[in-house]
């Protein structure tokens, strides 16, 4: 069955929002507009190349169609995992789920990098050099993994080891060897003018880290989308209106995390207050949401995006934490109302989610989350109301934390 996105990728020239799996993304989702069909019939009129299908697999180049000479290859199938073919267009050959890498910080030593598996165990914990507490992690550009170091305690704990001073993209060897490859410093003019209102800092200067199938970094400061070039070297490749107090009228976002659809190459910029843009390397910063901050600040929306993250060629995912409720959400963004749309609640005053993974095979989302002596991983499965421990570090330790996690494939 295919899911009624078809309307919605002709519209805005998305390549692949076709979901295998369907059972995981209500139907109502993505707008219902009713030409979801099976079959050729909604792929034109037949004027032109635009639209046909080659194969007769009944998916075009256009709906996500990867290899129109193959009839098993389109955004419906599964992977195969022994065929050498990337079968469901999500930019993967024979890839298949094989767990999580999650940057863990330790405020009294060494943070690592810990290696789960698709059934909750740890396979290996990377340990990473001294003085950097990662917060986000990606994969690295030549193996190994990339993360975002910043020694700012309103986001690192308080660390009683000697953190390197300010805020960087580091490359991290599959030993766990580190190499800053960018550094941040505060910019006077990026002022967390927010910070009273959502207790967040204007430091670390950079938050999120993602890596672009082009094949650079991207991280953003409040105001800006960062490219990271394999050399160091460093780009403002968007900016927009951040300081509220400074522009009132004109604020766009304050940026929070990002997320990149490994398909589509789409940049995801998820902002506090529910801010949302998308940034794409040929047509640039498109901002689809802006957080209302009209009247006294008591109205405005007091949920908090925390993070944000990509199915591969199926939508953006986020995280809300609503600080005067205390009650946390999943939400998947939808392109037609320009609104995130909550799928999954749940209410753990004392559980503070961090950031959260979607698992491209089967939709399945991981939210990494700490509370005291815990740091935990959760499993969210929306066709079973599930929002279940995945893993639970237990009390044995204090002093870890959990913070960014990307999927193994
Ligand atoms: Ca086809
Ligand atoms: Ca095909
Ligand atoms: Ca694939
Ligand atoms: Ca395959």
């Amino acid at each position: 069955m295919r899911p009624p996105c078809l309307f919605l990728s002709l519209l805005l020239g998305l390549v692949a929002c076709g979901d295998k799996d369907v059972d995981y993304i209500p139907t109502d989702d993505t707008g219902g507009s009713g030409s979801g069909d099976e079959g050729g019939d909604d792929t034109g009129s037949g004027s032109g190349d635009e639209g046909t299908d080659e194969d007769g697999d009944g998916w075009t180049v256009e709906e996500g169609d990867c290899d129109d000479d193959d009839i098993w290859v389109n955004p419906a199938w599964d992977e195969d995992t022994s065929d050498g073919k990337d079968n469901d267009c999500d930019g993967l050959i024979d890839e298949q789920f094989a767990g999580m890498d999650v940057a863990r910080q330790y405020v009294y030593g060494r943070s690592d990098i810990l290696r789960i598996d698709t059934v909750s165990r740890v396979e290996d914990e990377i340990s990473l050099d001294d003085g950097y507490a990662p917060q986000d992690i990606t994969s690295g550009l030549n193996g190994g993994w990339a993360i975002t170091h910043d020694d700012d305690p309103s986001t690192a704990p308080a660390f009683e080891v000697e953190l390197n001073e300010g805020a960087a993209v580091v490359e991290v060897g599959e030993d766990g060897s580190c190499t800053t490859l960018a550094s941040f410093t505060p910019d006077e003019t990026e002022e967390g003018y927010l910070a009273g209102l959502a207790g967040i800092d204007d430091n670390p200067v950079i938050r999120g880290l993602v890596t672009h199938p082009d094949g650079y970094y991207l991280t953003a400061r409040p105001g800006a989308l960062v490219k990271v070039e394999a050399d160091g070297s460093t780009e403002d490749v968007a900016t927009w209106v951040y300081d509220f107090s400074a522009d009132p009228d004109g604020y766009e976002l304050y940026a929070m995390d990002l997320a990149v659809d490994g398909v589509t190459g789409e940049v995801a910029i998820a902002g506090l207050l529910g801010g949302f843009a998308t940034w794409d390397p040929d047509t640039g910063l498109t901002l689809l949401r802006a957080a209302d901050l009209s009247g006294s600040w008591e109205n405005w929306d007091y949920s908090i995006l925390a993070a944000v993250a990509s199915k591969h060629g199926g939508g953006w995912y986020s995280l809300h934490i609503d600080y005067s409720t205390g009650i946390y959400s999943l939400s998947r963004f939808n392109l037609e109302q320009g609104e995130w749309v909550e799928r999954m609640t749940w209410e753990e005053s004392l559980i503070l989610p961090a950031k959260l993974m979607v698992n491209g095979d089967n939709g399945d989302v991981y939210v990494t989350a700490n509370a005291g002596y815990y740091h935990m991983i959760f499993l969210m499965r929306e066709t079973q109301d599930l929002a279940d421990d995945y893993y639970n570090s237990g009390t044995d330790e204090n002093g870890w934390f959990f913070r960014g996690l990307i999927g193994r494939y």
